[in-house]
């Protein structure tokens, strides 16, 4: 399969779940489709995950978790982008399918990685990280960020 592109505007990182996801999983059962998907966007559409569970569908869902729409924090901080920190990984289990992953240091990563190719068919692993941290593409004029500092 084709990657998606990789940088995606407010509007369509919201829809990313719904739109992207579940149409190529239902689309390719035969394939292994990834997904990193925010922790803001995914507060709107996490309900697609139900879906997907329901259908059977074995996407791998990366969630990053860095509290919040930092992309609106780079033009204009303020607690409006503070989202409510929700137990993501606890939703595949309230969704009726297989426990989701935490992962807080590289040990988790690497526990999660073997997980994920020896065990569960739909892999939802929330990964942790700073409320500043983003991919180098946001940057533009943004204030400098704190990678890898875990707040
Ligand atoms: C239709 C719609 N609803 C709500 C928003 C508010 N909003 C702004 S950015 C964003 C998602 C970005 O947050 P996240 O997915 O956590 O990615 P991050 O910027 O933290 O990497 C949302 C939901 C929006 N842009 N569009
Ligand atoms: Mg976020």
């Amino acid at each position: 399969m084709r990657r998606q592109r990789e940088n995606y505007t407010g509007e369509e990182k919201v829809r990313i779940l719904r739109r992207h996801l579940l149409g190529a999983a239902m689309a390719a059962k035969n394939r292994r489709v990834i997904l990193f998907i925010g922790d803001g966007s995914f507060q709107l559409t996490c309900q697609a995950l139900s879906t997907m569970i329901r259908n059977g569908l074995t996407p791998k869902i990366f969630l990053i978790n860095n509290q919040g729409y930092t992309m609106e924090r780079l033009t204009h901080d303020g607690s409006y982008n503070d989202v409510q920190p929700w137990k993501n990984f606890a939703l595949p289990v309230i969704f009726g399918g297989a426990e989701g992953m935490e992962v807080r240091t590289e040990g988790d990563l690497e526990r999660a990685f073997e997980k994920i190719e020896t065990v569960s068919p739909l892999s939802f692993t929330e990964i942790h990280l700073g409320k500043w941290e983003h991919c180098q593409s946001l940057q533009g004029d943004a204030p400098s960020t704190e990678c890898g500092t875990g707040e």
